[in-house]
């Protein structure tokens, strides 16, 4: 890979990260105005970059192929649809919020796999935002940082993701999960089960369309939000489900899945407070059903993944994580047993299913 000297015939003035995150529970809930509940993981995106004289952009990634620089002038920014979008709504968006900003060279290098579920995106964006902070001093704090890295997304690219992502890669670490409220924004750290190794495992199929399947579910709840007279799905609870299995179908099962899935997160909450892993466990199968049944954002290679989590002993819980339509799953396994049965399952589900998985967590 090409470093920065050889790229841009200077050495870079900083260097910034940003991790991806895995969601342990709380899925499709935060656009809902609900609760999530991520943490990070290693993988992260690495940003080096050096400030200009004049008001160019120039920015290569080795994240995709073929790897090139790619240039655009701030304030001419134009979607282009590809990883460039990032870049340019996070220059645009800054310039909007009154960030002064000049041109600069940046290289994006990334060991978050794209497509994966695991927030590779809000890792760009978090990452080049902290880069351009330290290297033009902005007065930027890491909440508004995240708020900035959403608009990115809903305003510039196009997708209309919720404020879980950017979230996590601003304000995640390693050893705690980010327990956040997204409508309030108020956040606590929890953390891990200590008798729990975390596992994340990519089932090979990277998601496709994604974002168009994703914006419908989101305008599905905006229906049952506009028929039950609420503004939000927050707005609902569990004594509200007779009336939910009065919508049409399948506005029904969308709401049912966000309304049932923000009381597992405070289950969930409560079980990892008490370092309860057999009450912990359980909740992670029951949001994987209602994602596959109700919410119906898995696909068969996940849900054979997870099946073959629950046929192994040392596993207490297993779900898709992320938006869905491919991408990875979560689990707990009993402390020092997770890369061992992870690599286990992997096998038994590339013989099943033909794809190419990896265990992403643990890091070996
Ligand atoms: C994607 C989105 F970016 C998040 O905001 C969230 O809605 C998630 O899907 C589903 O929980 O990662």
């Amino acid at each position: 890979m090409k470093d920065f000297v050889t790229l841009f015939g200077r050495a870079p003035a900083v260097l910034a990260r940003a991790p991806g995150r895995v969601n342990l529970i709380g899925e499709h809930t935060d656009y809902n105005g609900g609760y999530v509940l991520p943490t990070a993981i290693p993988q992260h995106t690495e940003v080096e970059l050096a400030p200009r004289s004049d008001s160019k952009v120039s920015v290569w990634s080795g994240a995709v192929t073929p790897a090139r620089v790619r240039t655009y002038e701030l304030g001419a920014e134009i979607p282009t649809r590809d990883w460039l979008d990032y870049v340019q709504g996070v220059t645009r968006i800054l310039a909007s919020e009154g960030h002064p900003l000049k041109g600069f060279d940046a290289r994006i290098v990334s060991s978050v796999p794209l497509g994966s579920g695991l927030s590779s995106s809000a890792s760009l964006t978090v990452s080049l935002m902290r880069a351009l902070r330290s290297a033009f001093a902005l007065q930027l704090d890491d909440l508004t940082l995240a708020q900035i890295g959403q608009r990115v997304e809903n305003e510039f690219v196009g997708a209309r993701v919720g404020i879980m992502d950017p979230m996590a890669a601003s304000l995640a670490d390693e050893g705690t999960a980010l327990f956040l409220d997204a409508r309030s924004l108020q956040y606590q750290r929890v953390p891990l089960p200590k008798g729990a190794d975390l596992v994340v495992l990519h089932s090979g199929v990277v998601h496709r369309h994604a974002a168009g399947d994703y914006n419908t579910r989101r305008r599905e709840c905006e229906q049952a939000c506009t028929l039950l007279g609420v503004r939000q799905l927050r707005d609902l609870s569990s004594s509200d489900l007779p009336r939910i299995s009065q919508l049409p179908e399948p506005l029904n099962r969308r709401a049912r899945h966000v309304v049932t899935e923000d009381d597992r997160v405070l289950a969930a909450v409560e079980a990892m407070r008490a370092d309860d892993l057999v009450r912990l466990g359980p909740l992670f199968y029951a949001s994987h059903a209602s994602m596959r049944d109700d919410y119906e954002v898995s696909i068969p290679e996940i849900d054979l993944m997870v099946e073959l989590a629950r046929a192994e002993p040392t596993i207490y819980g297993a779900r898709l994580t992320g938006g869905g339509f491919g991408g990875s799953v979560v689990m707990l396994a009993h402390a020092g047993t997770g890369y061992r049965t992870a690599e286990r399952i992997a096998q038994l589900y590339a013989e099943r299913s033909g794809c190419s998985p990896r265990v992403l967590v643990p890091a070996q």
